[in-house]
This record gives structure tokens, sequence and C-alpha cells, in this order.
């Protein structure tokens, strides 16, 4: 029996290129000189898609090359960079990683935030240079007494603030809606969420239903001794308005694993040297991206062998059955 096409369009990690050669007939669109006419000789045959954000966004010009593609596995829980509702009007399932990540995003994301309050890799390289002999480090902001706003309390928002209990700050959040089970206290708009905080962690998904969600009004609410922190996506917030609030004082700090234009970090942010930026890290364990790329391989491997993706997205129908 011919095994199932599946493209590749940039690398992914080795394991998972490995997994996917033992089970599929696998085509590494980056290794050929010319991906269009490669495209054009096997385009047809491609019935699904290994992707990672590298691949660039993945909608109608990939869909229109590929029409027997029947499901794109995306590595990663958040799913902007695929147009799903292009998907969903052909037909063609799209997965994502979630549930593998969440504890180490939220490990990471306290990492970021103390790492931000107690100014840690600024003390890091004071020590560094040398300074420690003249003169001790300057005294930090505090993460006592600090109350921590959450926007977007999915699972990656529940295992933050679980963390955040047992480091003894309150917890509040908004989100979509109301959630009847979580004992925080719920506000209905983003900037109200601010007004009542001194922290605001962004894990809210990426796309056009956020984008911007952070802006100048956010921010000012937030207040001069404001926290921002996101290790969601960079669209969420306006960048140009964080930047102008950091250098006004509107807000005190912010740590940042995401960007607007990823991986370009505007100068005003890279030197900076009060904020904290990671080049988006938030899953980039070694465990972690194994546990998803294995993910990704099952959601494959389930979808030709039952016709039932494991982890299809919502916006996408999970099964054979249910294509039009
Ligand atoms: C990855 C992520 O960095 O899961 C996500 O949504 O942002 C990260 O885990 C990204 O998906 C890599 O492609």
């Amino acid at each position: 029996m011919t095994r199932p096409a599946i493209l590749m369009p940039r690398p992914m990690l080795p394991g998972v290129i490995a997994a996917l050669e033992d089970r599929f007939e696998l085509h590494r669109l980056w290794e050929r000189p010319d991906e269009d006419a490669y495209l054009a000789e096997i385009g047809r045959r491609i019935r699904g898609m290994a992707v990672s954000t590298l691949a660039g966004r993945i909608d109608e010009s990939w869909f229109d090359r590929l029409p027997a593609l029947e499901v794109v596995a995306n590595f990663g829980v958040g799913y902007d960079n695929v147009d799903v509702k292009a998907a969903a009007a052909r037909g063609i399932v799209v997965t994502n990683t979630p549930g593998v990540l969440d504890e180490e995003v939220a490990d990471l994301t306290l990492g970021l935030l103390l790492a931000t309050v107690r100014r840690i890799p600024q003390a890091d390289r004071y020590l560094r240079a040398g300074r420690w002999t003249d003169a001790p480090f300057p005294l930090s902001p505090t993460l006592r007494g600090r109350r921590v706003g959450i926007l977007g309390l999915g699972a990656i928002g529940k295992a933050v603030a679980r963390r955040l209990e047992a480091f003894g700050t309150t917890v509040a959040y908004h989100g979509r809606s109301r959630q009847e089970d979580v004992a925080y206290d719920y506000h209905g708009s983003p900037v109200a969420l601010a007004a009542a905080c001194d922290v605001l962690i962004i894990l809210v998904p990426g796309g056009s239903k956020t984008r911007h969600l952070v802006d100048g009004d956010v921010l000012r609410a937030l207040g001069p001794n404001g926290i921002l922190i996101n290790v969601a996506r960079g669209s969420v917030v306006d960048q140009q308005a964080l930047i102008a609030a950091l250098r006004d004082g509107t807000i005190l700090s912010a740590g940042l694993d995401v960007f607007e234009n990823e991986p370009h970090v505007p100068p005003e942010l890279s030197a900076n040297p009060d904020v904290v930026l990671l080049p988006h890290i938030g899953s980039a364990s070694q465990a972690t991206r194994a546990a998803m790329g294995g993910l990704v391989v099952d959601n494959l491997v389930a979808w030709f062998e039952t016709g039932r993706a494991i982890t299809p997205v919502a916006e996408t129908a999970g099964d054979a059955g249910s294509q039009g």
C-alpha cells in the first residue's frame, strides 16, 4: 500500500522527521532548490502537512497548491500561524499540541516574572561587569503584596495561577466569560483587570480577535508600579504603545517572551536595560519540545489510521466523516 504523502515545508525536530519518515512518504521542502517547481510536481499527492511557525502562514496559497490536503499538524498549542477558517471551509483538519506544554510554559512565566520584578538578569550583568566590588546591587521592586491579573485563564493560565497561589500573591482574571468553577476575581474587560492589578500576565491566544487587546489604555490602567508579562503572542500587545509606556513611566517594567515581528525585536526594547527579554522559549525545554513533536506525529498517524485526529482545533472538524 502506498504511504500517505506528508509535506514538511521547514525543518522540525530530528525526532519528528525520523518518526514521520518511518510511517509516511515525507517530503522535505526546504531541501529542494526550487520549491515552487517541486510543489507543482508533487503537490497533488500531498495529504498531510507538518508545520511550525518557521513555515510562515499556512493559508490559501498553500491549500490551492495541495488539493488533496486533509490534515495540517501544527507544532504548538497556538495556531494563529494557520488560517483555520480557510482550512475549515475546505474540510481540512488542523491539529495543535495542547496539554503537553502547560506546566513548562507556566514555569517559564513565573521565572520571567521573578526575573523582571527582582531584576535578576540585571544583577547577573552587574556582577559580571565587576561592579559588585564597588557597591552592592541597587535594591529592586518586590513581588510581595502584588496583585496579579491573568488575561486568559485557560489551561496555562490556571497552571500559572496555581503557582502564584504558592507565592502568596492575589490572582484575578479576565477572559471571554466568567468561569463558575474558579474562585479568582473576574473582571469584565482588560482595562478593568489592569486597573485592579499591578502585574498583568498575558496568556490569551494570538490571532485577529486578540490583536492589540493590550493597548495604551490597558497600560495606563496598569499604572506606574505595573509590570507586564507576555508569554502568549506579540500581536496581543500594541508594541509601540508598550515602548511609549516604558519610556514615559506609564508602567514600571515588562518581561517579554514574545514580540510582534519575531525574531525581530525593536531597538527601543533591546536597548532598554530595565526590561527582561527572552527569545520565545516558553515551551522550549528538550523534554517538552519532544512531547510536542510526539503529538504532531501521533495526530498524523491517528488521522491516517483511524480517520480521527487526537487534538483537532475547535474551528475544524476532528474526523474524516465530517470532511466536506
Ligand atoms: C512554540 C508556542 O514556540 O505552543 C505555542 O503556541 O508558542 C511555542 O510552544 C511555537 O509554537 C513554535 O513553533
